[in-house]
Protein backbone atom coordinates (compact mmCIF):
# COMPACT_ATOMS: atom_id res chain seq x y z
CA UNK A 1 0.00 0.00 0.00
CA UNK A 2 1.24 3.31 -0.88
CA UNK A 3 2.06 5.83 1.94
CA UNK A 4 2.74 8.73 -0.69
CA UNK A 5 0.61 10.21 -3.06
CA UNK A 6 1.80 12.04 -6.10
CA UNK A 7 -0.86 13.98 -8.04
CA UNK A 8 -0.39 16.48 -11.30
CA UNK A 9 -2.54 18.67 -12.80
CA UNK A 10 -1.86 17.39 -16.61
CA UNK A 11 0.26 14.80 -18.01
CA UNK A 12 2.66 17.58 -19.13
CA UNK A 13 3.93 18.07 -15.25
CA UNK A 14 5.51 14.72 -15.59
CA UNK A 15 9.20 15.52 -16.64
CA UNK A 16 9.13 17.65 -13.17
CA UNK A 17 7.24 15.47 -11.34
CA UNK A 18 9.39 12.67 -12.00
CA UNK A 19 11.94 14.07 -9.61
CA UNK A 20 9.77 13.61 -6.73
CA UNK A 21 9.11 9.95 -7.61
CA UNK A 22 12.74 9.42 -8.39
CA UNK A 23 13.88 10.56 -4.95
CA UNK A 24 11.28 8.51 -3.59
CA UNK A 25 12.32 5.54 -4.72
CA UNK A 26 16.00 6.21 -3.32
CA UNK A 27 14.06 5.85 -0.25
CA UNK A 28 12.53 2.84 -0.93
CA UNK A 29 9.20 4.52 -1.11
CA UNK A 30 6.63 3.40 -4.26
CA UNK A 31 4.44 6.42 -4.47
CA UNK A 32 0.92 6.41 -5.97
CA UNK A 33 0.80 8.76 -9.08
CA UNK A 34 -2.42 9.90 -10.62
CA UNK A 35 -3.04 12.92 -13.32
CA UNK A 36 -6.18 15.06 -12.09
CA UNK A 37 -7.19 18.54 -12.35
CA UNK A 38 -8.58 20.77 -9.47
CA UNK A 39 -10.27 22.74 -12.63
CA UNK A 40 -10.90 20.31 -15.30
CA UNK A 41 -11.46 17.19 -12.92
CA UNK A 42 -12.91 18.52 -9.78
CA UNK A 43 -15.09 15.87 -8.61
CA UNK A 44 -12.06 13.38 -9.05
CA UNK A 45 -9.83 15.28 -6.86
CA UNK A 46 -12.46 15.63 -4.39
CA UNK A 47 -12.94 11.86 -4.37
CA UNK A 48 -9.09 11.66 -4.31
CA UNK A 49 -8.49 13.57 -0.98
CA UNK A 50 -11.52 12.47 0.68
CA UNK A 51 -10.52 8.47 0.41
CA UNK A 52 -6.49 9.17 0.54
CA UNK A 53 -6.10 8.74 4.41
CA UNK A 54 -8.78 5.79 4.17
CA UNK A 55 -6.52 4.27 1.40
CA UNK A 56 -3.38 4.32 3.66
CA UNK A 57 -1.65 7.45 1.92
CA UNK A 58 -0.10 9.63 4.67
CA UNK A 59 1.98 12.23 2.60
CA UNK A 60 0.46 14.17 -0.83
CA UNK A 61 2.78 15.68 -3.48
CA UNK A 62 0.76 17.95 -5.54
CA UNK A 63 2.15 19.37 -8.55
CA UNK A 64 0.17 22.14 -11.09
CA UNK A 65 1.06 25.09 -13.24
CA UNK A 66 -1.23 28.12 -14.04
CA UNK A 67 -3.64 28.83 -11.64
CA UNK A 68 -2.43 25.82 -9.83
CA UNK A 69 -5.72 25.14 -7.37
CA UNK A 70 -4.59 21.37 -7.29
CA UNK A 71 -2.98 20.98 -3.67
CA UNK A 72 -5.29 24.13 -2.16
CA UNK A 73 -8.00 22.07 -2.62
CA UNK A 74 -6.93 18.78 -2.09
CA UNK A 75 -5.89 20.51 1.06
CA UNK A 76 -9.43 21.13 1.81
CA UNK A 77 -10.74 18.01 1.60
CA UNK A 78 -7.99 16.24 3.85
CA UNK A 79 -6.10 16.96 7.07
CA UNK A 80 -3.35 14.83 5.63
CA UNK A 81 0.01 17.12 4.79
CA UNK A 82 -0.22 18.45 1.19
CA UNK A 83 3.35 19.48 -0.23
CA UNK A 84 2.75 21.94 -3.36
CA UNK A 85 5.11 21.91 -6.34
CA UNK A 86 4.36 25.10 -8.31
CA UNK A 87 5.32 24.24 -11.93
CA UNK A 88 7.15 26.82 -14.30
CA UNK A 89 5.21 25.95 -17.86
CA UNK A 90 3.45 29.16 -18.30
CA UNK A 91 3.67 32.69 -19.41
CA UNK A 92 4.32 33.45 -15.68
CA UNK A 93 7.29 31.17 -15.64
CA UNK A 94 5.52 29.35 -12.31
CA UNK A 95 5.23 32.54 -10.67
CA UNK A 96 1.48 32.37 -10.91
CA UNK A 97 1.58 28.87 -9.64
CA UNK A 98 3.72 30.10 -6.74
CA UNK A 99 1.40 32.59 -5.29
CA UNK A 100 -1.82 30.39 -5.71
CA UNK A 101 0.12 27.29 -3.74
CA UNK A 102 2.01 29.66 -0.70
CA UNK A 103 -0.87 32.24 -0.69
CA UNK A 104 -3.30 29.81 1.23
CA UNK A 105 -5.96 31.21 3.83
CA UNK A 106 -5.43 30.61 7.64
CA UNK A 107 -6.77 27.15 8.20
CA UNK A 108 -6.25 24.95 4.94
CA UNK A 109 -2.09 25.23 4.71
CA UNK A 110 -0.29 23.70 1.65
CA UNK A 111 4.13 22.99 2.26
CA UNK A 112 4.88 25.05 -0.78
CA UNK A 113 8.32 24.24 -2.29
CA UNK A 114 10.08 26.21 -4.79
CA UNK A 115 9.16 26.50 -8.32
CA UNK A 116 9.65 23.01 -10.20
CA UNK A 117 11.13 21.97 -6.99
CA UNK A 118 9.66 18.53 -6.82
CA UNK A 119 13.22 16.99 -5.25
CA UNK A 120 12.56 18.72 -2.43
CA UNK A 121 9.07 18.12 -2.11
CA UNK A 122 10.08 14.29 -2.15
CA UNK A 123 12.85 14.65 0.26
CA UNK A 124 10.36 16.66 2.43
CA UNK A 125 7.19 14.01 1.85
CA UNK A 126 10.48 11.35 3.33
CA UNK A 127 10.67 13.37 6.42
CA UNK A 128 7.25 13.45 7.18
CA UNK A 129 7.35 9.51 6.93
CA UNK A 130 10.33 9.58 9.14
CA UNK A 131 9.02 10.88 12.16
CA UNK A 132 7.29 7.26 12.86
CA UNK A 133 10.17 5.44 10.99
CA UNK A 134 13.59 5.19 12.71
CA UNK A 135 14.60 3.22 9.43
CA UNK A 136 14.10 6.07 7.41
CA UNK A 137 14.93 8.54 9.74
CA UNK A 138 18.28 6.80 9.57
CA UNK A 139 18.22 7.16 5.49
CA UNK A 140 17.78 10.64 5.65
CA UNK A 141 20.36 11.39 7.79
CA UNK A 142 22.66 9.33 5.19
CA UNK A 143 21.57 10.97 2.20
CA UNK A 144 22.58 14.39 4.35
CA UNK A 145 26.25 13.03 4.57
CA UNK A 146 26.53 11.57 1.21
CA UNK A 147 25.64 15.36 0.36
CA UNK A 148 27.79 17.33 2.13
CA UNK A 149 30.40 14.77 1.03
CA UNK A 150 29.99 15.84 -2.07
CA UNK A 151 30.17 19.49 -1.46
CA UNK A 152 33.64 19.23 0.70
CA UNK A 153 34.72 17.07 -2.66
CA UNK A 154 33.42 19.59 -4.83
CA UNK A 155 35.53 22.23 -2.60
CA UNK A 156 38.71 20.30 -2.16
CA UNK A 157 39.03 19.58 -5.94
CA UNK A 158 38.31 23.59 -6.89
CA UNK A 159 40.94 24.43 -4.60
CA UNK A 160 43.18 21.98 -7.17
CA UNK A 161 42.24 23.73 -9.89
CA UNK A 162 43.18 27.22 -8.53
C1 LIG B 1 -2.19 23.00 -15.13
O1 LIG B 1 -2.14 23.59 -16.38
C2 LIG B 1 -1.36 21.77 -15.25
O2 LIG B 1 -0.85 21.42 -13.98
C3 LIG B 1 -0.28 22.17 -16.21
O3 LIG B 1 0.88 22.61 -15.51
C4 LIG B 1 -0.89 23.33 -16.96
C5 LIG B 1 -1.06 23.06 -18.43
O4 LIG B 1 -1.74 21.85 -18.63
P1 LIG B 1 -1.88 21.19 -20.09
O5 LIG B 1 -2.60 22.19 -20.94
O6 LIG B 1 -0.47 20.93 -20.57
O7 LIG B 1 -2.66 19.91 -19.88
O8 LIG B 1 -3.49 22.69 -14.75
Amino acid sequence: MARVAIVMGSDSDLAVMAKAIGVLKEFGISPEVSVASAHRTPDKVAQFARNAADNGIQVIIAGAGMAAALPGVIAAHTTLPVIGVPLSGSALHGTDALYAMVQMPPGIPVATVGIDAATNAGLLAVAVLALNDAELAERLCDYRAQMAARVEKCSEELQERL
